[in-house]
C-alpha cells in the first residue's frame, strides 16, 4: 500500500466517521480503520464519493497508508480502549509520528500518555473536540494540546476542518503542552453544564412563576436569542420547547422523564476545581442538580414535604417578570464563565501550560456546544487586558451585572418565596456577593479553627501567624 494519506482516523463510530468525512470533504486523503472492519467498509461504501478514503483492515495496513510523519487520530471510547489502541499502534510507529486522541479523555490520562510516548519519540496530542455529531462533520471547535512541534504538523489540517467564527477565524489553536487541550475541553463541558442548568432554571421560573406555556417560553427564548444571549444552547432550547409529542399531542418537554443524565466531564470539572482550590459553584450546582433529578426514590419520599406552591402571575406582571429572568440569566451566565476561566487560569499555572484565555474564548465562538455571541466580548476583554484577574474585573461585564443585579435579586426572591429550586442562579449571585463583600465571615471560621484545632490565624493589623490560648487565659501568642 502506498503511503498517501495525510491523516488517519481509527475508531469509526459516530464521531470518528464524521471527522474522517470532514477531512475527506476538505480535500485530504484519509486512511480509515476500525476494530470491527465492517464499520470501515460501511463508511467507504456510504460516503466514499465525498473524497479520498484509504480503507485499512489491519493496524499495519493503516499505519502503512499514512505519509510521514504519520498523523493518526484515535476516536474510540475514552479510557481503556484508548490505551488498548495506543498499545496496538505505538510499536508500528517511528519517532516524529503523531498520535492524536480526539476522545473525551481525562487530562491526567493525556499527561501520562504524552510522557510515555515522548520517551519513544512519538508525539501524543490530546485534542478536545466539541460540537457533537454534526460538529464533527461540518466543523467542530478543536482544542489541541501536545507539543508546539506536533501542532506545526497538525495545525494546518485542524484549521481546515474546524468551524469558522463569524470573522472567518478557524475555531482551533494550540492550547498548550500535554493535557492542556483536554483540560480546556473539560472546562468547556463544565461551563456547558452550568449554561444548560441556568437555562433550565429560567424555563422553570417562566413556567411556574410567569405561568407561560412551553410554546410561549419557546417564543421568549427565540426573542432572547436575538439579543445578548444569542447562543446555540438558547436556540436549541427554543426548538425543544416548541416541539409537540406526536403520540400524545402534548408539549414534548412534558412527556420526557425529568431525570438528567451525565457522562462525567462536568463531574471532572468540579473534582479538579476542588483540587485546584477554584470556586466553580455554578458548575458544581449544575452537576448536583442533575444528580438530584436522578434520585427517584429520594424525590418520591420527599414529595409531601411542606413548602409553597407557585401561584403564576399573568398579563403585564408575567411579562415584566420574564424580562427580569433574562437579566438574571445573563448575570448568572457571566458568573459561570468567570468561574470557568478562573479554572483555566489555575490549571495553566499549576501545569505551566501558558494558556491564553482570549484564544480559548476565540475558539469557542463557533462549532462547540457553548458557542455564543457573548464569547466575542470575552475575547475582547482578554485581548484588552491579558492579565485580567477575573472576567468580573472587566468594566463592560461589571457594568452589565450592575445594571442586571436588582432584577437578578428580585428573581431569586420570587423563586425562594414560591419554592422553585434555582441552585445555579443562587450560587452565581452568592459568588458575586462574596467577591464584592468588604468582610466575609471567614474571619469567624478562622477563629473556630483556631479554637478546636490550634490552626492559627492571621490578623488584619499585624503581619504574622497567631494562636489564642482558648483553654487557658485566652492570651494570644505568635506562632511564627
Ligand atoms: P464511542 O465512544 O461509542 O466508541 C466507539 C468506538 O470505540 C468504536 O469505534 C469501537 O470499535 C471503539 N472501541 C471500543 Br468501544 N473499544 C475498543 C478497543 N478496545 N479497541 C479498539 N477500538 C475500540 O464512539 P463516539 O461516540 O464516536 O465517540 C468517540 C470519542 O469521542 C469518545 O471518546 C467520546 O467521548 C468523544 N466525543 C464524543 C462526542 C459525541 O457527541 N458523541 C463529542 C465529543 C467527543 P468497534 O466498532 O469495534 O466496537
Amino acid at each position: 500500500m502506498s503511503s498517501t494519506a495525510q491523516i488517519g482516523v481509527t475508531g469509526l463510530a459516530v464521531m470518528g466517521s464524521n471527522l474522517a468525512r470532514n477531512f475527506a470533504r476538505n480535500g485530504f486523503t484519509v486512511a480509515v480503520h476500525n476494530r470491527t472492519a465492517a464499520k470501515t467498509r460501511a463508511l467507504v461504501a456510504e460516503h466514499g464519493d465525498e473524497g479520498t478514503f484509504v480503507a485499512a483492515e489491519s493496524a499495519k495496513e493503516f499505519v502503512d497508508a499514512l505519509e510521514r510523519p504519520r498523523r493518526l487520530i484515535v476516536m474510540v471510547k475514552a479510557g481503556e480502549p484508548t490505551d488498548a489502541v495506543i498499545d496496538e499502534f505505538a510499536p508500528l510507529l517511528e519517532p516524529g509520528d503523531v498520535i492524536i486522541d480526539g476522545g473525551n479523555a481525562h487530562f491526567e490520562d493525556t499527561r501520562r500518555r504524552e510522557r510515555q510516548l515522548r520517551e519513544r519519540g512519538i508525539h501524543f496530542v490530546g485534542v478536545g473536540i466539541s460540537g457533537g455529531e454534526e460538529g464533527a462533520l461540518l466543523g467542530p471547535s478543536i482544542m489541541p494540546g501536545g507539543s508546539a512541534e506536533s501542532y506545526a504538523s497538525l495545525g494546518p489540517l485542524l484549521e481546515k476542518i474546524a468551524a469558522k467564527a463569524a470573522d472567518g477565524t478557524p475555531c482551533t489553536s494550540h492550547i498548550g503542552p500535554d493535557g492542556a487541550g483536554h483540560f480546556v475541553k473539560m472546562v468547556h463541558n463544565g461551563i456547558e453544564y452550568a449554561d444548560m442548568q441556568l437555562i433550565a432554571e429560567a424555563y422553570h421560573l417562566l413556567r411556574d412563576v410567569a405561568g407561560y406555556s412551553p410554546a410561549r417560553i419557546a417564543e421568549t427564548f427565540r426573542a432572547w436569542n436575538r439579543g445578548r444571549l444569542d447562543s446555540y444552547l438558547i436556540e436549541i432550547t427554543a426548538e425543544v420547547l416548541a416541539h409537540t409529542d406526536a403520540a400524545t399531542g402534548r408539549p414534548f418537554v412534558d412527556v420526557v422523564a425529568d431525570a438528567a443524565e451525565q457522562k462525567g466531564t462536568g463531574r471532572w470539572t468540579v473534582q479538579i476545581a476542588l483540587d485546584l482550590g477554584v470556586p466553580v459553584s455554578g458548575i458544581a450546582e449544575a452537576v448536583f442538580a442533575r444528580s438530584v433529578s436522578g434520585h427517584a426514590a429520594l424525590r418520591a419520599a420527599s414529595a409531601e414535604l411542606a413548602g409553597p406552591r407557585a401561584t403564576p402571575l399573568s398579563g403585564a406582571e408575567a411579562d415584566a417578570f420574564a424580562a427580569q429572568v433574562e437579566q438574571a440569566l445573563y448575570a448568572s451566565k457571566i458568573v459561570s464563565y468567570t468561574q470557568g476561566f478562573h479554572q483555566i487560569r489555575a490549571g495553566s499555572e499549576q501545569y505551566e501550560w501558558g494558556v491564553d484565555p482570549g484564544a480559548v474564548a476565540a475558539l469557542w465562538r463557533g462549532g462547540c456546544i457553548i458557542r455564543a455571541a457573548f464569547l466575542d466580548r470575552i475575547k475582547a476583554a482578554y485581548d484588552a487586558r491579558p492579565d485580567l484577574p477575573s472576567l468580573l474585573s472587566d468594566a463592560g461585564f461589571a457594568g452589565e451585572i450592575a445594571a442586571a443585579q436588582d432584577d437578578w435579586r428580585a428573581v431569586l426572591v420570587a423563586a425562594v418565596r414560591q419554592g422553585i429550586p434555582v441552585p445555579a442562579f443562587a450560587a452565581s449571585l452568592a459568588y458575586y456577593d462574596a467577591l464584592r463583600a468588604e468582610r466575609l465571615p471567614a474571619a469567624l471560621t478562622q477563629g473556630q479553627r483556631d479554637f478546636f484545632g490550634a490552626h492559627t490565624y492571621r490578623r488584619t493589623d499585624r503581619e504574622g501567624s497567631f494562636h489564642t490560648l482558648w483553654s487557658g487565659d485566652r492570651s494570644e501568642v505568635s506562632t511564627d
